[in-house]
C-alpha cells in the first residue's frame, strides 16, 4: 500500500486536495513533530522537512518542488488539539494534533484517579472537535485501585470508558473497533500512563518505546518525546503523544460548557444577574454545593478553568491593543513623513 494511503489518504482527501491546491501541488500528511523536526509521508515515502513552521502532526500539507519539497500550505483541518504555549507572555496557541477523529484520554489505574486532570483534559478533547474517549489503563494492575474504574466512569459523564491492558490485551478488540479505517486516534495522558504501550499492543509489534515508571513515585519518565502517527496497516492510525505535564488551555469556552453543563445551568437561579458565586444571597451554585447537590471540588475546578480563560482574553485584548497600537504609530510617523516630504517640496 502507498505511503500517503496508510496514512488515511482518501478520496475525501484528495477532492480537498484538488480544490484547495492548484495542479502540480502533491499531497502530504505530517506524521512525526519533534521540536521543529518534521516527518511527511507522500506517495513517494517518508521526507524530512527542516522547518514545521505552525503545522501539527496529523495535517494533511500541500508540498512543491523536485529534490527539496517545500510545504506551500495545509488543508482546512477538520478538528485541532491546541493549548496555550508553556512560559509564553504574549499568549500565542501551540497546534499540537490536527484532523483527529477521536482523542483517547488515557488515565492509568495504577494511580489514584485525578478529577481534576481528567476534567480538564476532557475540556480540551471537546475543544479540538473530536470524539473524547476515556481509555483506562494497566487494568491487570486494577487490584491496587479497586474503586478507579467506577470512579472514572462518574467523573467521566457520559464520555465512553473503555478499559484495558497492553500487559494481558484486555479490551485491545473493542478500542480497536472503534477506529473506523481512514480515521485517526490520538492518546492523550501523563507519562508513563501507557500510551506507548498500548500502541504497540494495537499494533502488534513494538513501534514506540516505553519506560518504566519511577519506583520512587509512581510517575513516567517522559519516553515518548514527538508527536507521531502510527498506522495499524488498515487504514486505521493511532497517533502518539509525549507525557502531559500541564495543559493551558486555549479558547476552550466550548469545551467547558460540555464538560460542565450541569454547572452553568446552575448560574440561570442566581438571584444576580451579575452573581460572581462566591457570597452572594441567593447564589445557586452556593446553595447547591451546601445542599451536596454539587462537590465543591467540582466547583473549584471549573471555577479555575474559567478564570484561566478570562484572563487568557485579557492578555489577547492588551496584545491586540499593542498591535493597534503599534500600527497606529506607523500611520502617524508615515503620515508625518508625507506631511514633511510636502512641505520641503512646496519651500524646494
Ligand atoms: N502491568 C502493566 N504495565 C503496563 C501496561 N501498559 C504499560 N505498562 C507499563 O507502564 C510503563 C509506562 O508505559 P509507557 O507505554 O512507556 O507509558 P507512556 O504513557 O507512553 O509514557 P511517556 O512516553 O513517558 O509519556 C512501562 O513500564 C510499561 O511496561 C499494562 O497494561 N499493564
Ligand atoms: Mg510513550
Ligand atoms: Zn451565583
Amino acid at each position: 500500500m502507498n505511503t500517503l494511503l496508510q496514512y488515511g489518504f482518501t478520496d475525501r482527501i484528495g477532492a480537498l486536495f484538488s480544490f484547495h491546491f492548484p495542479s502540480g501541488v502533491q499531497p502530504g500528511r505530517i506524521v512525526r513533530t519533534d521540536r521543529g523536526r518534521v516527518l511527511v509521508a507522500t506517495t513517494e515515502g517518508i521526507l524530512h522537512l527542516d522547518d514545521a513552521g505552525s503545522l501539527a502532526t496529523g495535517d494533511w500539507v500541500g508540498l512543491r518542488g523536485d529534490g527539496d519539497r517545500v510545504v506551500v500550505g495545509h488543508l482546512p483541518r477538520s478538528t485541532l488539539l491546541q493549548r496555550k504555549r508553556a512560559y509564553d507572555p504574549l499568549s500565542e496557541a501551540q497546534a499540537l494534533a490536527a484532523n483527529i477523529d477521536l482523542l483517547g484520554v488515557v488515565v492509568p489505574l495504577d494511580r489514584p484517579l485525578s478529577t481534576n486532570r481528567l476534567e480538564r483534559t476532557l475540556v480540551a478533547a471537546w475543544d479540538s472537535g473530536a470524539v473524547p474517549l476515556v481509555i483506562l489503563t494497566k487494568a491487570d494492575l486494577t487490584s491496587r485501585f479497586d474503586g478507579v474504574v467506577a470512579e472514572t466512569v462518574d467523573r467521566a459523564r457520559g464520555v465512553e470508558v473503555l478499559t484495558t491492558s497492553a500487559e494481558a490485551g484486555d479490551g485491545l478488540e473493542h478500542l480497536r473497533g472503534r477506529i473506523g479505517a481512514g480515521q485517526t486516534l490520538a492518546l492523550l495522558g501523563p507519562s508513563g500512563a501507557g500510551k506507548s504501550s498500548l500502541i504497540n499492543a494495537l499494533a502488534g509489534d513494538a513501534r514506540q518505546d516505553t519506560g518504566e515508571v519511577r519506583t520512587t513515585d509512581g510517575r513516567g519518565r517522559h519516553t515518548t518525546t514527538a508527536r507521531e502517527l502510527v498506522p495499524l496497516g488498515d487504514g486505521a492510525i493511532l497517533m502518539d503523544t509525549p507525557g502531559l505535564r500541564g495543559f493551558a488551555l486555549w479558547d476552550a469556552e466550548d469545551g467547558l460548557s460540555r464538560v460542565f453543563g450541569d454547572v452553568e445551568e446552575l448560574f440561570a437561579g442566581c438571584r444576580f444577574r451579575d452573581c460572581s458565586h462566591e457570597s452572594e444571597p441567593g447564589c445557586a451554585v452556593q446553595a447547591a454545593i451546601a445542599a451536596g447537590d454539587l462537590e465543591e471540588r467540582r466547583w473549584l475546578s471549573y471555577r479555575k478553568m474559567d478564570r484561566e480563560l478570562a484572563s487568557l482574553h485579557r492578555r489577547q485584548d492588551v496584545a491586540e491593543q499593542r498591535r493597534y497600537g503599534r500600527a497606529f504609530h506607523r500611520v502617524a510617523r508615515d503620515a508625518a513623513m508625507a506631511k514633511d516630504y510636502r512641505n520641503r517640496y512646496r519651500e524646494g
